[in-house]
């Protein structure tokens, strides 16, 4: 795809922090105060008397417990966990026909980028692996300005109106009055607001599918959710939905998975996004644009303003223009990624908003919320939010201002700088808004055209394979299992219902309430307080098609064990030939090999060679693992069955539906685990093919971890957590 032509790029990913020169660095150096003055004692305070009280007099002790005492800034509102890297975008083609953004018309430049994962409701330390969609905002540092795509994981959004988003964001935050539960939706006020507010249910469906728990912020897809603009050079505009599609495919974990890993290392996404960054397994996503002609604007089934609603990728194919590449590490974390402002009215020239109601409330909170987090309207200055272009206008002072404008006059027009800075006409790159004809009367309203709030849950839930669908049902009966007041469960199958008949049964039947015969309505809020609900109902729009191939995971890319983890059991008297074998093979295949035994340190092979412990039981786990290999080797074998945690840590990898690999001489430790109740009978071949692979080709194990999961085994067997 990639055009052979690409000059020397124009900005080469120079570091944005370099940019704005404000790095420090104390290699070499000593330690001063922040005024400047060497220090002499950074170990003891300044006292009357070796056992005296402290002297007021001590500045140096004054400025860094002052310092120290306003470290901190306000989290953010919402997605304040996140992860984030620098890297660049490169196009594959000129996208002139469509916008005229400069960065989307020269295939030669790199656009540095800084991109920002995050999940939505815990706190800062909460865990990566809540079930919570995740954000995915990409900063361009394009010649022509800053531009922000501020997206998510998930191609839709909960609600239809940004009136709505405190609401929705209260109810799935910790309860007031006791602050529980941290980082999760399972409880009585989300399912309350849900409940009440159909227009959730497609998120919903999405929310409660595997898709909200990425095995890797690196295999997650990427969506623009709303309709933006497109605008050409000669002012012609087409509506765009802007994608991004991850080269390692999109993967996710087990619920059970992501609850233990919650445990076992709650950094898991930032640690797996940094290691694969240090280990030179650069992250990559493809930037896809579905974009439609204004013409076709109303040619749907569902409305483009409405966030809640995606256009299926059969209707409107995505078409892929250009390629991120995640490259470089934060060199310090809050100066970088916790000050980076997003805001998705950070727009260029060529781009512009459409009328979604969610899109227009956004675009008034991004710069308000920063300036209670980052404390002032200088926040732009941060060297992380800076442009790479100059900044020249008329704005001045405020809080911790950086620039020294130089010059006597601040104001426009003037005569005394002789009328600088200009204004730029359209053809000298200012920016103008989409000529856009409006013509209507002021009103609180949702247009008929969002009414429609099942339609595409539906599609969704019938585009799931069978064991994506049962995760779903295992999710509900989770998060409704722990709603205590029973009319919101009834109401919320009452919504399933809608959703799939089926779905609806299956939930009910693990959260002991019955599927209510006609589901509750009236309280659904939308449509507006003076309008009769009765009279105005939510009504389903049949679909133009019934299953969409792109919304299902099951079928993603699955032919690379890139930066995959695999695990190698061993212990004294293992077969070390083997495992230099085995670990070579896996290297070969870019994945990350990690050795386990009982003890850190050499381990002894029966060949004479030694084996280097990574991790030993205690610290590592399967859940941290995408597969796991046992070598031979008769003494090594009987020392782990000793361990016994390394038979709860195949079992494990079993439930999990991971590839395993046994070699014929370590079956024993397969006999002790409930693998051989379940594969009892079955020929080698037959267990490979549900990824158990005994004594097989290095070729066959390395198929079934690009495989990723084996979720057939969850219908065969039940394996204890
Ligand atoms: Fe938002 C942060 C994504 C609706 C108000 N949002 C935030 C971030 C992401 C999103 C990825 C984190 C950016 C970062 O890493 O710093 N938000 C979305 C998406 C939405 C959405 C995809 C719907 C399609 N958001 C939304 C609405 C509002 C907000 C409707 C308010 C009316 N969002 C905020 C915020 C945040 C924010 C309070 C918190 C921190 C920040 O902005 O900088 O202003």
């Amino acid at each position: 795809m990639a055009s052979k032509k690409i000059k020397k790029p124009a900005v080469n990913n120079k570091k944005i922090t370099d940019l704005a020169a404000n790095t420090e660095d104390g290699t070499g150096q000593f330690l001063t105060t922040n005024h400047g003055v060497k220090i002499n004692d950074n170990q003891n305070s300044l006292k009357s008397g070796e056992r005296g009280s402290s002297l007021l007099e001590d500045f140096i002790l004054r400025e860094k417990i002052t310092h120290f005492d306003h470290e901190r800034i306000p989290e953010r509102i919402v997605h304040a966990r996140g992860s984030a890297a620098h890297g660049f975008f490169q196009l594959y083609q000129p996208q002139g026909q469509y916008t005229k953004a400069k960065f989307l018309n020269d295939i030669s430049v790199q656009t540095p980028v800084f991109v920002r994962f995050s999940t939505v409701a815990g706190s800062k330390g909460s865990t990566d692996l809540a079930r919570d969609v995740r954000g995915f905002a990409v900063k361009f540092y394009t010649e022509e300005g800053n531009y922000d795509l501020v997206g998510n994981n998930i191609p839709v959004f909960f609600i239809q109106d940004a009136i709505k988003f405190p609401d929705l964001i209260h109810a799935v935050k910790p309860e007031p009055h006791n602050e529980m539960p941290q980082a999760g939706s399972a409880h009585d006020s989300f399912w309350d607001f849900v409940s009440i507010m159909p227009e959730s249910m497609h998120m919903i469906m999405w929310a409660m599918s595997d898709r909200a728990l990425p095995r890797s912020l690196r295999m997650m897809e990427g969506f623009g959710i709303h309709t933006f603009r497109l605008v050409n050079e000669q002012g012609k505009s087409v509506f765009v939905k802007f994608h991004w599609k991850p080269l390692l495919g999109v993967h996710s974990v087990a619920w059970d998975e992501a609850q233990k890993i919650s445990g076992k290392n709650s950094d898991f996404h930032k640690q797996d996004l940094w290691e694969a960054i240090e280990n030179g397994a650069f992250p990559e996503w493809e930037l896809g644009l579905q974009i439609v002609a204004e013409k076709d604007e109303h040619k749907f089934d569902f409305d483009l303003l409405d966030p809640t609603k995606l256009i299926p990728e059969e209707l409107v194919p995505v078409q892929i223009i250009g390629k991120m590449t995640l490259n470089r590490n934060p060199d310090n974390f809050f100066a970088e990624a916790e000050q980076v402002a997003f805001h998705p009215g950070h727009i260029v020239p060529g781009i512009d908003f459409s009328n979604d109601p969610l899109l227009q409330g956004r675009l008034f909170s991004y710069t308000d919320t920063q300036l209670s987090r980052l404390g002032s309207s200088n926040f732009h200055e941060i060297p992380i939010n800076r442009p790479i272009t100059p900044v020249h206008n008329n704005q001045r002072d405020g809080h911790m201002r950086q620039t020294i404008n130089r010059g006597t006059v601040a104001n426009d027009p003037n005569t005394i700088a002789q009328g600088c800075p200009f204004q730029a006409k359209a053809m000298e790159g200012g920016f103008t808004s989409f000529n856009e004809r409006i013509d209507a009367r002021k009103v609180r309203a949702r247009s008929a055209s969002f009414h429609d709030h099942f339609s595409q849950a539906t599609l969704f839930y019938n585009s799931q394979s069978e064991a994506e669908k049962s995760h779903i049902v295992s999710a509900l009966r989770f998060e409704l299992g722990k709603v205590e007041r029973e009319t919101i469960r009834i109401r919320v199958l009452g919504l399933l219902s809608q959703v799939d008949k089926d779905l609806a049964q299956k939930v009910a039947a693990g959260i002991g309430v019955d599927v209510p015969k006609k589901p509750e309505q009236p309280m659904n809020m939308s449509f507006g307080a003076d309008v009769d609900p009765k009279r105005v109902q939510s009504k389903n729009v049949k679909q133009a098609i019934e299953k969409s191939a792109a919304l299902s995971m099951a079928n993603t890319i699955k032919n690379s064990i890139k930066s995959r983890q695999v695990a190698i059991l061993v212990a004294d008297g293992v077969n070390e030939t083997a495992v230099t074998q085995m670990k070579n093979a896996l290297v070969a295949g870019k994945a990350v090999v990690k050795v386990i035994a009982p003890k850190l340190g050499l381990i002894k092979g029966i060949n004479g060679g030694v084996v280097k412990a990574d991790q030993t039981f205690l610290t590592a786990a399967s859940v941290l693992f995408d597969a796991v290999y046992v070598p031979g080797g008769a003494k090594s074998i009987a020392a782990l069955l000793e361990e016994q945690d390394p038979v709860h840590f195949v079992n494990e990898a079993y439930k999990h539906c991971k590839a395993i690999a046994i070699d014929d001489e370590a079956i024993e430790l397969l006999n002790a685990t409930y693998i051989a109740r379940s594969v009892a009978g079955a020929s080698e071949k037959e267990m490979a093919k549900s990824g158990v692979i005994v004594n097989a080709s290095h070729k066959i194990f390395i198929k079934a971890i690009a495989q990723h999961r084996f979720w057939d085994r969850e219908k065969k067997d039940k394996v204890p957590a």
